[in-house]
């Protein structure tokens, strides 16, 4: 039997601050995606700028960075049938103003950068950001 494909999530300091931790795990568990792993993590600048290696030149990082450190998250990995695009799917525009109702950024959020939540935008990177995460799982 094939394992299900897995992707890496990241609920925001900003969704931690809110309360919105539980909020954001319920909506991918009733999808019926399943949580592998799960841990609350203080993102350090290090991780943070390995986290995001494609963005670190960007005008944007400087503050991405400062937020994303900014206090507590939670990282998890999640299973399922499709799972990098239903996460992306879920999660929603980039920009809160922008994204769909009945996304959790469009639903939750009103900003470009304190978005909630990170989805791995596909298996290669998914792979890359559970063992940046997640050494623990083995490869
Ligand atoms: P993510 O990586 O967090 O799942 O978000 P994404 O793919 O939708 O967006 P991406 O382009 O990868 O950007 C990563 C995160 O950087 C912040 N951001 N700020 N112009 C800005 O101020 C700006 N653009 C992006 C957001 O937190 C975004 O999720
Ligand atoms: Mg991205």
């Amino acid at each position: 039997m094939t394992e299900l494909p897995r992707t890496f999530v990241l609920i925001k300091p900003d969704a931690v601050r809110r309360g919105l931790v539980g909020e954001v795990l319920s909506r991918f568990e009733r999808k019926g995606l399943r949580i592998v792993a799960l841990k609350q993590v203080q993102v350090t600048p290090e991780l943070a700028d390995q986290h995001y290696a494609e963005h670190v030149e960007r005008d944007f990082y400087p503050p991405l960075r400062t937020f994303i450190t900014s206090g507590p998250s939670v990282a998890l990995v999640l299973a399922g049938d499709e799972v990098v695009e239903t996460v992306r799917l879920m999660n929603g525009a980039t920009d809160g103003r922008k994204a769909a109702p009945g996304t959790i950024r469009g639903d939750l959020s009103l900003s470009n950068r304190e978005n909630l939540v990170h989805g791995s935008d596909s298996a290669e990177s998914a792979a890359r950001e559970i063992a940046l995460w997640f050494p623990e799982l083995g490869a």
